[in-house]
């Protein structure tokens, strides 16, 4: 049994340089996380780019760099500034994430970026095929890396390759518009095993292969000339136990230990019994439609200004990607609308916004979690959404009400929520409705259900599946090459 090589666009550890010094700290996101059980001990490598382009490492550190990361079983990939931004910023950002997310007035098509993708990928299939061996198996993670499989399959036939996709798959009619649509598919077909969120991806995938490339599908597997491709769903879960451990822990804090935004947010509920707090976490990303939510918003104020001085919305925004012009004009349009609900609305003593526009470590996390009343995502399209899971996970007590897009892959998992077209104004207003209103039993029965749900389908079982169903792939084409 050989090793097993995980490969993604950024490493799951981060390097800081001062002072001379370099320093590795893994990083806590869900994909770490979720590999644990599969990165670990001394028979996994994850290979990566580090985050630092090749102009910011000073080169006498660069051998220190690499020692750094093999502490942490990496092994960089090195991108300089042009190659980041055409295959980062460029292809990845411009082209695939907003076509796969359906916002194909944002699609560039640019023969150049598509030029630094392919480039690119081929410096990470070299970095694979530099350290695999014949029997190790290999592991390729989402949208950056669509053609990687096939160029690692290229140069070994055999060899084991999974790979998973964490955004959605757009329907035939909008993947057809790709200009280099064949060859992503071709690249991606390089797998032994090709997984997505949903059942919708999966399709999705499986009739642009027959359509565009007129393959023989058959229920959920590819046939090639000489190897067939199992193509399935594995829903990503997250660390069910962190997020309801560490909500437990937080519930026990005497006032001294509690965080300023623990103490704050605890103050605002003593002070306005029976004020509801509304929270929603996502990057600043338009696919999570933080502008039509603000809107949705304000129009949810119009229709029951009952409400006016008692709910308050919670917008926590992560930056993201802000070298993109479409990034940077979603910025200005979600701080112009926050000014101005804000300014309509507000009275002495109430503000109806809270906006922050940070990343925030994991404790206050937890406190906006344990602390809102009602979650509320409305992505226009999303591969899974997390937060989702996150929020129902730190309600240990049940409480509490999850608003949640259909557009999400996590609503599929999560139908005791209330499910809303983000698009409906009409719908969402009533569904804020029904959240500020529903009685406690009821919230304790559906969240009971999301939380059994969600403990058993943790980030961990999603791994194990996901890299069982590879093996049994594996031995299946071992199968049939000795038949
Ligand atoms: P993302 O688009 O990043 O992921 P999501 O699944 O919601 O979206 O994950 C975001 C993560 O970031 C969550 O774990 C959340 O706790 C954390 N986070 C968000 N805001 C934060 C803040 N301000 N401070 C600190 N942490 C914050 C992509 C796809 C998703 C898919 C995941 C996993 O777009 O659809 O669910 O990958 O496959």
């Amino acid at each position: 049994m050989g090793k097993t090589i995980i490969i993604s666009n950024r490493l799951p550890v981060q390097l800081q340089i001062s002072n001379g010094t370099i320093t590795a700290i893994p990083s806590v996101g869900g994909l770490a996380t979720g590999m644990k059980s599969v990165h670990s001990g001394g028979d996994s490598l994850w290979i990566g780019w580090s985050g630092l382009t090749d102009e910011e490492i000073p080169k006498k550190l660069a051998p220190k760099i690499d020692e750094a990361l093999a502490a942490h079983g990496s092994s960089k990939v090195n991108l300089n500034a042009a190659e980041v931004d055409g295959f980062y910023f460029g292809f990845s950002n411009r082209t695939i994430w907003p076509l796969f997310h359906y916002f194909l007035e944002y699609s560039e098509f640019e023969l150049d970026s598509w030029n630094v993708y392919k480039a690119v990928n081929q410096k990470f299939a070299d970095a694979i095929l530099e350290k695999a061996d014949d029997d190790d198996t290999i592991w390729i993670h989402d949208y950056q890396l669509m053609l990687v499989p096939q160029m690692v399959r290229d140069q070994r036939p055999n060899i084991s390759i999974g790979f998973f996709l964490h955004i959605p798959f757009p329907s035939f009619e909008i993947f057809r518009t790709l200009p280099w649509r064949e060859e992503v598919l071709q690249g991606l077909l390089g797998a032994d095993l090709i997984g997505f969120h949903t059942y919708d991806y999966e399709r999705h995938f499986l009739s642009s292969v027959r359509r565009l490339l007129g393959m023989e599908v058959s229920f959920n597997d590819i046939y090639l000339d000489n190897r067939i491709i199992k193509v399935d769903s594995f829903p990503m879960g997250i660390d069910y136990k962190k997020f309801s451990e560490a909500a437990k822990e937080h519930q026990k804090n005497t006032t001294a230990q509690q965080s300023d935004l623990q103490q704050r947010l605890n103050s605002h509920k003593k002070s306005t019994p029976d004020a509801k707090l509304i929270l929603s976490i996502d990057r600043l990303d338009y696919s999570k439609g933080i502008a039509k939510r603000l809107n949705a918003f304000e129009y949810f104020l119009n229709k029951y200004p009952q409400y006016k001085e008692k709910v308050r919305l919670i917008i926590l925004a992560v930056p993201s990607r802000s070298n993109v012009p479409q990034y940077q004009l979603l910025k200005k349009e979600v701080d112009e609308l926050v000014g101005r609900i804000n300014g309509d609305f507000s009275t002495v003593s109430w503000t109806p916004i809270w906006y922050f526009y940070r990343s925030v470590p994991f404790e206050n996390l937890i406190d906006l979690y344990t602390s809102s009343d009602i979650a509320w995502l409305t992505p226009l399209r999303d591969g899974m959404n997390l937060v989702a899971k996150e929020y129902i996970a730190t309600r240990t007590d049940r409480t509490g009400v999850l608003i949640l897009s259909e557009m999400a892959g996590s609503a599929n998992e999560m139908n005791e929520s209330l499910l809303i077209n983000p698009n409906n104004f009409e719908q969402i207003a009533d569904a804020l409705y029904e959240a500020i209103n529903m009685p406690v039993a009821e919230q304790k029965s559906r969240n009971a259900i999301l939380q059994k749900r969600l403990e058993r389908y943790n980030v961990e079982k999603w791994a194990n599946d996901f890299m069982s169903s590879l093996q049994a792939q594996k031995d299946r084409d071992a199968a049939n090459v000795s038949k």
